[in-house]
């Protein structure tokens, strides 16, 4: 043990004294799967330490009647998680990378991002819709979505669909959606849907040619104080390396354009041997204005790493077991794309976007 306290300690019947660290999660269902299935890992990694799971309630589990991007507070489900990081009261706390703000506030860091899920978002089913996808549906059929990249993207490849906002986590909607008739079809992230068991429900999986994911889509991310290099150390054996490289740039790009979990950015991002492909994309709410554009780097993953000593944090995200040279070139493809997508009007179409949506 260092000079700080980090790990409460146990005493076990036999004498033998193990390392306390404790999780937080929301209470949701998917929150609950998400933190297990980290725990699960780091159990097999650290058969010593001693895992505790603390569930709490946040902001964005209580509010349920609102659409996400009306409720205009930005770390609605992190910030009573990073309260209790900050007390010292949980050492880890697992998020959806997705969820997670391009700037973490002060003192905290992403201390490991695991392999990405199928990024994609998915088309979910009325029962009584089986067999059929968005281009057979019956015209003016209503598809549930509250997410703005979602519908934009949507509106403008399925014209002959309507769009309306449905809230509540994974298990109310698919409540709504099954025991009503107010959707014939709801929009989901695949990835999410797997974690819960649902994957028979996916009747259609959306490539980026129907709809681009959201920035950080699909990954886990653990969140840690700071300066806990214990606790940093110890989860950072769970990096994916070309996910840590697809996130940072798509991270990147999104804070390049000052966009938040509120407006419609949308990206898709792809390692090739030594290549990293970003696509990334604005729009406007109805989906007509669109700017998109593709850049790629090199992103040599088995370069030397970076001396520990001179930690570097590249969007939020503390990657030490990874190439430097990779992370800095993922994050400047990001900047990038996002300085040549500002350069011919993004920002007037995000700006818009925003007031329109802040209107409704
Ligand atoms: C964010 C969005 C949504 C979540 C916006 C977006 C979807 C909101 C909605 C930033 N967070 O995607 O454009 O549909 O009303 C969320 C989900 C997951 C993480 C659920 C989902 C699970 C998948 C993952 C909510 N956050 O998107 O279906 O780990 O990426």
């Amino acid at each position: 043990m260092q000079g700080h306290l980090i790990f409460s300690l146990l005493q076990e019947g036999n004498g033998k004294v193990s390392r306390v660290i404790r999780m937080g999660t929301r209470k949701s269902q998917l929150a609950r799967i998400q933190t297990d299935s980290v725990a699960g890992r780091l159990r097999e990694l650290y058969p010593d330490v001693h895992l505790e799971i603390v569930a709490m309630s946040t902001i964005g589990d209580k509010i349920l009647d609102t659409a996400l991007s009306k409720i205009g507070e930005k770390s609605l489900f992190t910030k009573e998680l990073e309260n209790a990081l900050e007390r010292n009261e949980v050492d880890i706390v697992v998020h959806s990378l997705k969820d997670l703000p391009t700037s973490l506030p002060p003192g905290f860091t992403i201390g490991a991002i695991l392999q990405r899920e199928n990024p994609h978002d998915a088309v979910v089913l009325h029962p009584k819709n089986a067999g059929l996808t968005l281009d057979s549906l019956p015209e003016k059929s209503v598809i549930g979505t509250s997410s703005l990249r979602r519908a934009a993207q949507l509106k403008k490849r399925f014209p002959q669909l309507e769009f309306e906002n449905i809230r509540g986590n994974l298990n109310t909607r698919l409540k709504k959606l099954d025991e009503k008739d107010d959707y014939a079809a709801i929009i989901l992230a695949a990835a999410g849907l797997k974690r819960m068991g649902w994957e028979s429900r996916i009747s259609q999986i959306l490539g980026p040619e129907d709809c681009m994911y959201a920035v950080g889509q699909g990954a886990l991310a653990v969140e840690v104080r700071a300066q806990d290099k214990d606790i940093l150390e110890m989860v950072s054996v769970l990096h994916h390396p070309d996910t840590v490289l697809q996130c940072i740039s798509e991270r990147a790009f999104l804070r390049q354009l000052e966009g938040g979990c509120s407006v419609p950015v949308a990206v898709h991002t792809e390692v090739k041997g030594s290549m990293l492909y970003l696509t990334g994309a604005v729009y406007s709410l109805d989906g007509a204005d669109c700017l998109k554009d593709t850049m790629q780097t090199v992103v040599e993953i088995d370069n030397k790493v970076s001396e520990s000593a001179q930690e570097c944090v590249h969007v939020g995200v503390t990657a030490n077991s990874v190439s430097s040279s990779a992370l800095e070139a993922a994050e400047k493809l990001g900047m990038d794309l996002a300085n040549a997508l500002l350069n011919k009007g993004a920002k007037d179409i995000l700006t818009t976007a925003r007031k329109l949506n802040d209107a409704r």
